[in-house]
């Protein structure tokens, strides 16, 4: 018997299964392709020779595979295997393939719990790797001891699909601010702006406005966008015309940047020209409804 199974040794299954390994926890593993499973054993892993050795090798499962439906392919014939233990799926996803994953996982008589990870691969292991988690209170917390080894960990609650939902929404943040990084460097770039010239420029930049976030939370959270407005929308989206315009004249594509456009437009032409910024959440939430 081991402690931890872990099904999946991409590159973070693999620092995932080595981070157990270094806090001394016994560790079976498994991976389509048996070359990875070598690199790992090396390392003291125990190697399972099938999907269902690895399931019933261990109390706790840890899945690290490409996406759900890989998940579903790989643990579906291993299913009764499932029973009495607790898988904790750290697969990137949406909240709805999570509870999906949640009631199958019921069905097999066993324990769910869903993780996002907000860390790159070397970064497991350590305090600044954040790991959502959410589903079984129960199952997580007598498990909590040994998924602390992977870094920092945080519950959200009995839903599965909220790590999903924090997970994406922080990706969400993150592919933004790298959208108008790209842009920013395409300007430059054609003006023959070297992007080690720029770059500290934009980074202490992007620092400066995040200082504003905070206040946004307050005015999303009251409901009231017009207080203390420094910079309000009609101004921003009058502004804004310049960098679509910008970006024409220099040949440089337009196609990351007109989707904001379209929404300050919308916001202004909702009445909401004397807001902030903050006050489009609410056209977004309004979207499809
Ligand atoms: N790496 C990262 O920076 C991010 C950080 C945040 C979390 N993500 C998510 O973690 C999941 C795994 O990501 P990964 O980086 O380990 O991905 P790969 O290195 O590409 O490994 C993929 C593993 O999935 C196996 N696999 C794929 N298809 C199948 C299949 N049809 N049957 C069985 N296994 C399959 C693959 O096996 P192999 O190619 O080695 O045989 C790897 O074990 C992912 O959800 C990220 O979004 C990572």
């Amino acid at each position: 018997m081991s402690d931890i199974a872990v099904i999946g040794l991409g590159a973070m299954g693999t620092a995932l299964a080595e981070a157990f390994l270094e806090k001394g926890h016994a560790v079976t593993v498994w991976n389509r392709s048996a070359a990875k499973s070598e690199l790992v054993a090396a390392k003291g892993a125990i190697v399972a020779r099938n999907v269902e050795e690895a399931v019933r090798s261990s109390p706790l499962i840890v899945a690290c595979l490409l996406v759900y439906d890989t998940v579903h392919e790989v643990l579906g014939p291993a299913g009764d295997a499932l029973s009495g233990r607790t898988l904790v799926n750290l697969t990137n996803g949406t909240p709805e393939q999570a509870r999906a994953m949640s009631v199958w996982v019921a069905q097999c008589g066993a324990d769910y719990i869903d993780g996002g990870i907000m860390a790159v691969p070397p970064m497991i292991g350590g305090q600044n790797a954040l790991i959502f988690y959410s589903g079984s209170k129960q199952a997580f917390d007598g498990h909590a001891g040994r998924l602390d080894a992977l870094g920092t960990s945080k519950y959200l609650g009995e839903d599965a699909g909220l790590a999903p939902l924090y997970d994406i929404s922080l990706l969400a943040g993150m592919y933004g601010l790298f959208a108008g990084v790209l842009q920013a460097l395409a300007l430059t770039g054609k003006a023959g702006i070297s992007a080690g010239e720029f770059m500290p420029l934009l980074t202490s930049w992007l620092q400066a406005m995040q200082g504003g976030l905070p206040k946004w939370a307050q005015q999303i959270d009251s409901g009231d966008h017009t207080a203390n407005v420094v910079s309000n929308l009609g101004m921003q989206a009058d502004a804004y015309v310049n960098l679509v315009d910008a970006s024409k004249a220099a040949d440089v594509s337009t196609e990351l940047v007109l989707p904001m456009q379209n929404l300050m437009r919308r916001g202004v032409a909702a009445g909401m020209a004397n807001a902030d910024l903050s006050s489009l959440v609410g056209l977004l939430s309004k979207q499809g409804s």
